[in-house]
């Protein structure tokens, strides 16, 4: 017997969560939340390690629904902080009254779903026995973070943190030997910050990196009007391209066809644009041909090699053994720099791979380092991690662990067949966050509660997917990817960084303005591939 009932209840309050939250309540829906944080945030809520910012543009990485809201908020610098993002998210849950609806502190730890009752039962951390009718996982792709399994890790005298699970009041790291582990995204923005405020930092270094500049800067008042000014024009760019960001290179020629002169002014343009998009997306073949990626992977190495003193350092850092983009690609501030440090190790973690973890820091090939405190910046169990950290039963008594023990899959990423009414934001194979996140996310809800509408004025109340529907769009998934160079190499893009779990490309790469056109598609076809009916 359930305590209480809800329409639909909702997993998470990050962005995903609270638009969620927003959307349902709008087409009439009882809504309940529930978060495990004590704030709202989700992603921005965790991840507080020093450093922690967006690589996308504060004016992209902001909701869209909202032109008032768009108008009020005022974004400081380019690339905002982790607090920054924090406050703005803080702004939307009070500005659209979102709180009410969300019971913090609180984790969903099983969902089952009940045939007889066409409805999922839920068991919360703080004994909460719920049952609704539509559950809407908004977990975020990247909350479950991933340590590495060391051996002595226990016997670690100092302290040990999680980048993803830093003390909200910080670590006081001043005078101590500090260890990184990592250099993705996370360790990559953390490392600069860790090493002005530590005695002395050593990086372990397992895998170079293609870093690319942010060229941040702070916004004034001229550029934020500018900026609101254009909403509209910018809501469109970010609507009609792949990534979902406004200032994406329309129609850019090919590396490979330029002759030398152009293709570096060229380059020379787009890495003082900086970013994740500029570099990246200035060429239509970097992306397909190898040669043509190539050139430019020389040249981002070439120019992070002017930031580096010591040539042999530069080496290790520089010799990176992936194409760019084939992996997320680093945006970085002052990472190189970083090297010239007098207080800063750089240890390769390749050659010399970490053996063990002992009471006194860390032996990597033979060697003891002394340690204060360690970093894992070591990354997340992607997209899947979250949802099977949950105990999932859908029909039959199928567990989604079971379900997806090959890979993880569902059609369009929305819902997996076999699990119906569980609508999924950001689930395998969508868009996710191969695309400005914030964007994909905010069409993701709107085709949800397009869909929990639709299905109210039709009479009807449960969706599942039809599995030949699922299974034709994963080998969709992989054939876009076959001739690109994005996801070719191991990460956790493909879940290989996860020892054990198998390997699937997670995301959709064909373009958020093709997902949408195809979600769009099915839903005036009455849903096709979906398989909805009354209970
Ligand atoms: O995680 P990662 P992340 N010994 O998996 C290393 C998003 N994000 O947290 O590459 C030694 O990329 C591992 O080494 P290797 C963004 O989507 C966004 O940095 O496997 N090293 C790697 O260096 C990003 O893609 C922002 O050889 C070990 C690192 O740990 C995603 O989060 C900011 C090891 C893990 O890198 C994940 O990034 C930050 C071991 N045993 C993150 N085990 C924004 O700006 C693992 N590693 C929005």
């Amino acid at each position: 017997m359930a305590d209480e009932e809800f329409d639909a209840v909702v997993i998470g309050a990050g962005i995903a969560g609270l638009y969620s939250i927003y959307r349902l309540r709008e087409i009439g829906l009882s809504v309940k939340a529930y978060e495990k944080g004590d704030g709202v945030g989700g992603t921005w809520y965790w991840n507080r390690y020093p450093g922690a910012r967006c690589d996308v543009q504060s004016w992209d990485y902001s909701y869209t629904f909202s032109e008032e809201l768009d108008q009020e908020w005022d974004w400081t610098e380019r690339y905002p902080t982790q607090p920054e993002i924090e406050r703005y998210l803080n702004f939307v849950a009070d500005r659209f009254d979102l709180r009410w609806y969300i019971e913090f502190g609180t984790r969903v730890d099983r969902a089952r779903f009940d045939e007889e009752q066409n409805k999922w039962l839920l068991r919360t951390s703080t004994g909460g026995k719920i049952a609704t009718r539509y559950l809407v996982s908004a977990v975020g792709a990247l909350s479950e973070s991933f340590t590495p399994k060391i051996s002595g890790v226990g016997t670690f005298a100092g302290e040990q943190y999680h980048t993803n699970a830093w003390p909200a009041e910080g670590i006081d790291l001043a005078n101590k030997r500090v260890g990184v582990i990592g250099t993705g995204s996370t360790g990559i923005q953390a490392i600069p910050q860790i090493a002005k405020q530590a005695e002395h930092l050593y990086v372990f270094q397992r895998t170079s990196q293609h870093v690319i500049p942010a060229q941040n800067h702070l916004l004034d008042d001229a550029q934020r009007d500018e900026l609101r000014a254009a909403f509209r024009q910018r809501l469109d760019e970010k609507l009609s391209n792949a990534v979902g960001m406004s200032g994406f290179p329309i129609d850019p020629p090919a590396l490979l066809g330029l002759d030398a002169e152009t293709s570096r002014e060229l380059l020379e343009d787009a890495w003082r644009i900086g970013g994740p998009v500029a570099l990246n997306r200035a060429f239509s073949d970097t992306g397909t041909n190898l040669e043509a990626n190539k050139m430019l992977a020389d040249f981002v190495a070439e120019k992070n090699r002017e930031a580096i003193n010591d040539p042999e350092v530069a080496e290790k850092l520089l010799a990176v053994d992936h194409p760019i983009g084939s992996r997320r690609v680093i945006v970085g501030i002052d990472y190189f720099e970083t090297y010239n440090r007098d207080n800063v190790t750089l240890l390769d973690a390749a050659t010399s791979p970490i053996e063990e973890i002992t009471p006194a820091g860390i032996r990597a090939g033979g060697n003891e380092i002394d340690l204060d405190v360690i970093v894992y910046a070591t990354g997340f169990d992607g997209v899947s991690g979250p949802l099977l950290a949950m105990e999932i039963q859908g029909i039959a008594g199928l567990s989604l662990r079971d379900k997806w023990a090959a890979r993880p899959t569902a059609f369009l990423g929305l819902v997996a067949s076999g699990f119906p009414n569980l609508f999924m934001i950001t689930g395998p194979g969508s868009p996710s966050v191969f695309s400005n996140v914030i964007i994909a996310i905010e069409q993701h809800v709107d085709w949800i509660k397009d869909c929990v509408a639709y299905m109210a004025e039709h009479g009807l109340n449960h969706i599942d997917s039809d599995l030949d529907a699922e299974n034709d769009w994963t080998q969709h998934v992989d054939q876009v990817a076959k001739n690109l160079i994005v996801g070719s190499t191991k990460s956790w893009w493909t879940g290989q960084n996860i020892p054990g779990k198998p390997a699937g490309l997670a995301f959709y790469l064909g373009g958020l303005q093709n997902y949408r056109a195809k979600c769009d598609e099915v839903a005036k076809g009455g849903y096709k591939g979906f398989v909805l009916r009354s209970c």
